[in-house]
């Protein structure tokens, strides 16, 4: 027996000794409670400085189609006068470059649809967000947000600042309302739009039921409760806030680790992830698209923009269609050079020499390439093979701009999951980066194995999901006027959700040292009923989780609850919470923490699970631990988390990706089973059951 006080001191700063105690008594074995809630270590409480530019931000995105309803901001916006102030810009090209498209009228007019894909309107936006980045000081940034905020368009608007805000040194910390809140046109059917104008007629509270769209006769919708997650469609939409593929690293100064591989890995998840509902479903796995083929499964978005009409719908068997700027035969080609550049291991840049992909580092410049990012080596030998598929398929229905349709859900990172034809196209994408992993040998037996360390057991408690109810506030999604008061309106949707839980993994070790914890979910049977080989489950393993951890001279039972998980984000606070909470702090009432790292980005921890089935679904579940020391790239302390989602959102704050294996590690290669499994990495069956409501 240990001594438990003291040991428990040690290893977990004194946390939950009690429980530590019994564990330990009943196991025998010293147990480390690693965090009992996730660490921020950024977190402190915020001063009144910090709190008043908290609250004039969400004053800025409250109600963003209308005129700013904030008469100090509003004032604020019309007087100020950006040329006068140049000096403090840090760089004042974009700043004059708006005031003049401004006053000449060329900006995308309010009210219109903003999508990124359009080259005009996403130069003007980064013209906005320049204007607001360089700004020198948060009282310049404040004033040129209160002058954009009743100029430039809404979407452009809301885009730019918080792009803003997420990457000024001054705004750090700062948390922004949930997109769904801010345009819910983008997130719910257009008949609770209508339910909730009468509501608003009537001047009554309501809660409008939100269905999935489509019906029983269409197996997709038997998934659609993930890609028209509205917790999914906000990761998804931050996480590209977070990695704009406009970014300009060297020019704004702000790196990007690793972006192009966190393309790969993060959209590779996605898939990975709506493969395994599939098979919770009794679908098959995610078909690719090829651009010379049809698209067999239309959609129906039953969506509607504020102002501009109905999401164009695809109809079943649709082909590809040329734009005007982009031609399917284009794609062909872009496709054949990439994969040419796959099979030669190296990219030809724009200025002629070779890039090698030979080593892990190559996943990171086909990412950037395939995207592409500002950091594409070629964009013109290459092309923008997904941005382009997004392009193609968000205009499928009229490409030739005859019936002058809005853009389509693949226009919109907030609104894309939602189109099963999203995953088809990444799973497109994601072949070329299979292809280019399977060219990399497989991991060595070095690599693999963790010399001295041995998992004994994992266990987990039982694993259950079931649905559940959640409300949308609609109060952004509606005209009204200054006279009439704002009634509580509602969405409410069904949504995938599952029992905590918490694995205990016992170690073996034979000295103490720092562990990196990998947890992975796999399928085990295939659509078809049969077993599938683990050179083929690793293409589907969804990651659960991936921390850092001390073992012990001895055993260790290492403890991870599901709501720890770096992988995921808890739910967003509404903005009606986080404004009484600001609002509480600035008169004095109650303490409002800030994390400086805090996150907007991160799969929904509510669905880290898949739904698995009524009378329990069988799934493979891999623990891999691995040297820490070996892999770590900075000084920062072992269970620093970044924000909290680190596995697939990265870091926003400047730091590294704080470990250097490939992500995905060990399951980005090809596996050989004879010599995959050591000591170390450890798997067994686990079972997740369904149940209708909890
Ligand atoms: Cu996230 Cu295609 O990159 O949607």
């Amino acid at each position: 027996m240990h001594d438990c006080d003291g040991w428990c001191i040690l290893c977990c700063g004194g946390a939950d000794i009690m429980k530590c105690i019994l564990t330990v008594a009943l196991l025998g074995v010293a147990v480390c409670h690693l965090a009992q809630a996730k660490v921020m270590r950024g977190e402190a409480p915020a001063d009144k400085i910090f709190l008043s530019k908290q609250r004039e931000v969400l004053k800025l995105l409250n109600k963003v189609h209308e005129p700013n309803r904030f008469k100090d901001q509003a004032d604020l916006g019309r007087s100020y006068d950006p040329t006068q102030h140049l000096s403090k810009y840090k760089n004042a090209l974009p700043v004059k470059t708006l005031v003049k498209q401004y006053t000449s009228g060329r900006l995308l007019p309010r009210g219109q649809i903003f999508t990124l894909f359009n080259d005009r309107q996403r130069e003007q936006m980064i013209t906005i967000f320049e204007s607001l980045f360089y700004a020198e000081d948060w009282d310049t940034f404040y004033r040129t947000a209160c002058y954009v905020r009743d100029r430039v368009n809404e979407g452009q608007f809301v885009y730019a600042l918080s792009v803003a805000v997420l990457h000024r040194e001054d705004t750090r910390g700062m948390v922004l309302p949930p997109a769904y809140e801010v345009y819910p046109h983008l997130f719910v059917n257009s008949d609770v739009i209508h339910a909730a104008y009468r509501a608003k007629m009537r001047q009554e509270p309501a809660r409008v039921r939100m269905n999935f769209t489509g019906t029983v006769r269409n197996p997709e919708q038997r998934v659609a409760y993930l890609g028209e997650d509205v917790g999914i469609n906000s990761h998804h939409s931050h996480w590209h806030m977070d990695f704009p593929f406009w970014w300009k690293q060297d020019e704004y100064g702000v790196k990007k680790d690793r972006q192009g591989e966190l393309f790969y890995y993060m959209h590779h998840q996605l898939i990975a992830r709506l493969d395994l509902e599939r098979l919770s479903n009794d679908l098959p796995f995610v078909k690719p698209l090829y651009w010379e083929d049809k698209i067999e499964d239309g959609f129906y978005p039953q969506t509607t923009y504020r102002v501009g009409g109905e999401f164009p719908a695809r109809p079943d068997n649709f082909e590809f269609q040329d734009l005007q700027d982009i031609k399917v035969k284009d794609m062909v080609d872009y496709t054949r050079r990439i994969r040419e550049a796959i099979s030669q291991q190296s990219v030809i840049t724009r200025w002629g020499q070779n890039l090698p992909l030979n080593d892990t580092m190559g996943i990171n410049i086909l990412g950037s390439l395939v995207e592409p990012s500002q950091e594409s080596p070629n964009p013109q030998y290459y092309g923008a093979l997904h941005n382009y598929g997004h392009i193609l398929l968000g205009q499928i229905t009229d490409p030739k701009g005859k019936f002058d349709m809005p853009p389509g859900v693949m226009e919109h990172f907030e609104t894309a999951t939602r189109d099963p034809a999203f995953f088809r196209l990444h799973k497109y994408i994601d072949n070329l980066f299979k292809l280019h992993k399977d060219m990399l040998p497989p991991y060595a037996r070095e690599e693999l194995e963790f010399p001295g360390v041995a998992i004994q057991d994992v266990t987990v408690d039982d694993l259950v999901t079931y649905f559940e109810d959640f409300d949308i506030d609609l109060l952004n999604a509606l005209d009204d006027t200054l006279e009439l008061k704002d009634v509580e309106i509602k969405a409410r949707v069904r949504r995938l959700n599952h029992r905590p839980f918490t694995f205990s993994i016992t170690v073996n070790s034979n000295q103490e040292q720092m562990a990196a914890v990998r947890i992975f979910l796999g399928p085990k049977f295939d659509w078809f009923g049969q077993e599938i080989p683990i050179n083929e489950k690793r293409l589907y393993v969804i990651e659960l989780d991936k921390f850092v951890a001390k073992v012990n001279k001895g055993a260790t039972v290492i403890q991870r609850k599901s709501s720890e998980s770096s992988v995921a984000i808890p739910d967003r606070e509404t903005t009606k919470i986080l404004v009484r909470r600001v609002d509480d702090a600035l008169q004095g009432k109650a303490t409002y923490t800030v994390n400086k790292d805090v996150r907007h980005c991160g799969y929904p921890e509510r669905l880290l699970l898949p739904k698995g089935k009524r009378d329990g679904m069988p799934f493979s579940l891999f623990v891999i631990l691995t040297d820490f020391d070996k892999e770590k790239v900075n000084d920062l302390p072992w269970d620093y988390d970044y924000g909290g989602s680190i596995s697939y959102c990265g870091t926003v704050s400047g730091h590294k990706y704080p470990d250097s294996k490939p992500m995905g590690f060990p399951f980005d290669r090809q596996i050989n089973s004879d010599n995959f499994f050591r000591s170390n990495i450890y798997q067994k069956d686990v079972v997740i059951t369904f149940k209708d409501s909890e």
